[in-house]
């Protein structure tokens, strides 16, 4: 690959040492929360693995230029900054040549996070099928399949069909841990009823399975699904009126492909009068520390 990646100096110190990294994505800075809210937290994040004792990299695309670990100039540059292309896969080429600016989503942040080694990545949800439109499947699940990246999150974004998105992580080869819990996550509530792989209870229990996926050179990634906290949650019951409620006003609205999901984000939002965003945030932070420790836990291995 030719294309200049652009490094920030204290990140490729610590990839060049074997020190603990976690790469954080920005979507949800620019796609997943409104302004100035989005700062606050893509802030809050960085800091939360900080805290930990890893190294925040957190990945975008300025002017055309995939950065690695934003200042923080740039990080509100890029929160407060119109027309930001939401960069998944089929997105990059374009938004180089074009030299836009981008926020990758978990399947862009993977596909930099890869290109970097860096191994371990935490975001909120992942994407997955959508609620009777099961075409309508997030690039996110694809990436999966091919990029040896282990994403920690709280399962798929509750508005998906989250069965059906199991199925076909499943078809395709991708491990999921539960951490600290039996059963697949639900985004804003802990439980979906859905099993999953394993459960681990320890960030070295992560790390080991990580090592051993990188020794056998699988191209798939791995989940690792951890519940929002208990003081947090949105129960799925209360959580599902609004996300069908939301569901009936993007149909309405024929809104389609991308914008979907920043759409029923936004509108579940509202209608929950921020309800929704106290479990996503407690999650988010929540995933960024877990994600510290398994990346610490792996720094030890090696
Ligand atoms: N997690 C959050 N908020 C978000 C996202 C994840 O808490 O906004 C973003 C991620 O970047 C994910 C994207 O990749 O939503 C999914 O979009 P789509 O369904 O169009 O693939
Ligand atoms: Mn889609």
């Amino acid at each position: 690959m030719s294309i200049k990646l652009n490094i920030q100096p204290e990140i490729k110190a610590a990839l060049e040492q074997g020190k603990a990294v976690v790469a954080l994505e920005s979507t949800l800075i620019t796609h997943g929360f409104p302004f100035p809210a989005n700062i606050k937290v893509a802030r809050d994040i960085e800091k939360a693995v900080r805290d930990e004792g890893a190294l925040p990299a957190t990945i975008a695309i300025l002017k055309g230029e995939v950065t690695v670990g934003l200042t923080d100039e740039q990080l509100e540059y890029l929160a407060s900054a119109k027309n930001v292309r939401k960069c998944s896969r089929r997105d990059f080429s374009i938004a180089i040549a074009r030299k836009e600016d981008g926020a990758t989503t978990v399947a862009g942040t993977m596909i930099v996070a890869a290109w970097v080694g860096i191994p371990v990545f935490a975001t909120g949800g992942i994407g997955g099928v959508h609620r009777g439109h099961p075409f309508d499947e997030s690039a996110d699940l694809m990436e999966l399949t091919r990029t040896p990246v282990a994403v920690v999150c709280a399962g798929a974004k509750a508005i998906l069909d989250l069965p059906l998105t199991l199925e076909v992580l499943e078809t395709r080869g991708v491990p999921i841990i539960g951490y600290q819990t039996d059963e697949l996550p639900a985004f804003y509530s802990r439980s979906s009823g859905l099993p999953i792989d394993l459960r681990v209870n320890q960030p070295h229990e992560v790390a080991e399975i990580i090592y051993a996926h990188q020794q056998t050179e699988l191209t798939s990634g791995i989940l690792i699904t951890v519940p929002v906290p208990i003081e947090d949650e949105w129960p799925t019951a209360e959580a599902q009126l609004v996300i069908d409620q939301a569901l009936a006003n993007a149909e309405a609205q024929h809104i389609i492909g991308k914008a979907v999901t920043p759409y029923l984000l936004g509108r579940v939002s509202e209608l929950s009068g921020a309800r929704s965003q106290r479990a996503n945030i407690s999650l988010l932070l929540n995933n960024a520390r877990v994600a510290a420790r398994i990346a610490l836990a792996l720094e030890k291995m090696n």
